[in-house]
């Protein structure tokens, strides 16, 4: 099932990405408006960074995927310790709090304690929860002197980052907390519920990376990112829109997925081994949001008896998907009687007959030529009188004659009022699929849809559109020819055979 837009999309993909790749401009200089305005407090941050990394021979790849380092955060505490007190003769005590003055005071002691040639300012530990005093004394005896007194000025600004990131934005994952601002700002639960959440984007990097980042792996992918113009997008999109042109996905979807994927990827800044994850993740997305109508679930309605009419045109699957729901209904315990509306052709009286003899259902039905609305009618009454719960109204779909056809079903839709007017289309026609349903949406104004032959269908441009186009649900799939081959629509499945799930 929808092998052939699935596997256009799969390659599709890849040369976008690997043209992503290779056109992209190369980011050197920190390109997002987030990160600019952090610029100022970051400039000696990233020089501390830049030297850590660079004896480690670390790849750009690692930098890009890994988490804040333990290390750094090592290195930062025993130094943030001292120099806390230096950022705050510097910067002044912005809010005079009984907490304030007692982080001071610690400062005080600790850097008495200093003089006196000790190594830390335990007061400062005293005075931390628990869990936070162990990590200290754990992370005291790792780190060598020389390491504490290195660039006390730089550090200072280090220990600032986290707090400014965090005032402006609550969402912004801040750069692993440093032991300083575990213990002097925050409360360890919310410390632990923060650790919590970098564990999550851990788990899943690439999640996290395309959400959002810690200050320090942005820093770390600067020089591995790619950024295309909105000029190279026209040309790099080409493959994409093709596949589905080819696949007749609807014109106006195409440009929908088109305008979504620029959105996310023109001038943004995606690292070199995120590309195609980047790319696969936007299309999904968008492709998500065509399904976004409220589904309608006709077992759950109470109204009786519920009638539903079914329109399209000849040979779509109207007649077996009739049946296919009869069988469903039946399962569900619901009595069920059927109007053969369809009194255009004899054939088709005898088709639903064949069904309903089948499924052991009543079938109400006038001779061949008369009136579909008197036969509807009749066939409600019947369910009235026999305490039937649904009713389903077959109808004929012939094209030659729309003007006449157009009053037929206007008339039906007058005299038995239908709860759900649905259009039976066949998946495997594609745009007709798309173009019948807009014909049929303009003249009885459907509810939503059932998309037949979706069991032989490799293309998969009908189902991925009409939903979006008419702004309606598609209810089943008919996939197969036999009674229980009806198909609940959901979203997942459709993002399944596109290969596309999650
Ligand atoms: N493979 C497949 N065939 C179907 C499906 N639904 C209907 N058909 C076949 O399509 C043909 C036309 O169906 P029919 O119900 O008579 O269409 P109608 O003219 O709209 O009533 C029949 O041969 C059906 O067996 C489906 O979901 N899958
Ligand atoms: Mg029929």
């Amino acid at each position: 099932m929808f092998k052939f837009l699935k596997d256009k999309l799969k390659s599709a993909i890849s040369i976008f990405s690997k043209k992503v790749e290779d056109e992209g401009k190369v980011v050197e200089e920190p390109a997002p408006a987030e990160e600019k305005k952090a610029d100022a407090l970051l400039a000696p941050v990233k020089h501390k960074e830049e030297k850590k990394q660079t004896p480690e021979k670390k790849t750009e790849e690692k930098k890009a995927l890994s988490p804040p380092k333990k290390k750094e955060e090592k290195k930062h505490i025993p130094i943030d310790k001292k120099t806390i007190i230096k950022e705050e003769e510097q910067q002044g005590i912005e809010e005079e709090t009984p907490k304030a003055a007692a982080k001071k005071e610690t400062g005080a002691k600790a850097e008495a304690a200093a003089k006196e040639g000790r190594d830390e300012p335990e007061i400062a530990v005293r005075e931390t929860p628990k869990n936070a005093v162990d990590e200290t004394k754990q992370e005291q005896e790792i780190i060598p002197k020389e390491e504490i007194l290195a660039e006390p000025e730089a550090i200072v600004k280090e220990i600032k980052i986290p707090e400014r990131i965090e005032e402006k934005k609550e969402a912004k994952e801040e750069p692993k907390q440093s032991f300083f601002s575990k213990i002097f700002k925050k409360k360890p639960e919310q410390s632990i519920q923060e650790e919590k959440v970098q564990e999550e984007k851990d788990i899943a990097p690439e999640k996290a990376k395309l959400e959002d980042k810690g200050i320090f792996a942005k820093i770390g992918e600067k020089i591995s990112k790619r950024t295309i113009t909105a000029e190279q997008f026209e040309s790099l999109f080409f493959d994409l829109e093709i596949a589905m042109l080819e696949n007749n996905v609807a014109v106006e979807v195409i440009e929908k997925i088109k305008k979504d994927l620029s959105k996310d990827l023109v001038n943004v800044p995606i690292a070199r081994n995120q590309i195609d994850r980047t790319i696969l993740h936007s299309l999904k997305t968008s492709i998500e949001g065509l399904f976004t109508t409220e589904n309608i679930n006709i077992l759950a309605e109470q109204k009786r008896p519920y009638v539903i009419c079914f329109f399209g045109i000849n040979g779509a699957g109207k007649t077996t998907s009739i049946a296919k729901i009869t069988r469903l209904l039946q399962k569900n315990n619901y009595k069920v009687v059927l109007a053969a509306s369809d009194t255009f052709r004899a054939a088709a009286i005898d088709q639903l007959q064949h069904h309903a003899d089948a499924l052991k259902v009543k079938l109400v039905k006038h001779d061949y030529g008369a009136d579909p609305a008197a036969v509807a009618y009749d066939a409600i009454q019947y369910a009235k009188a026999h305490g039937i719960d649904f009713v389903l109204i077959d109808t004929a779909g012939r094209l030659h004659s729309n003007a006449n056809l157009r009053d037929e079903l206007k008339k039906i839709i007058r005299v038995a009022a239908p709860d759900l007017k649905l259009f039976v289309g066949e998946s495997i026609s594609g745009n007709d699929c798309v173009e019948q349903v807009k014909q049929f949406h303009e003249s009885v104004g459907i509810d939503g849809m059932i998309l037949s032959k979706a069991d032989i269908d490799e293309k998969g441009g009908a189902a991925v559109s009409v939903s979006y186009i008419t702004g309606k649900p598609i209810l089943y799939f008919g996939t197969g020819q036999g009674y229980d081959d009806l198909t609940p629509f959901s979203k997942e499945f459709v993002m399944k055979n596109l290969g596309l799930e999650a």
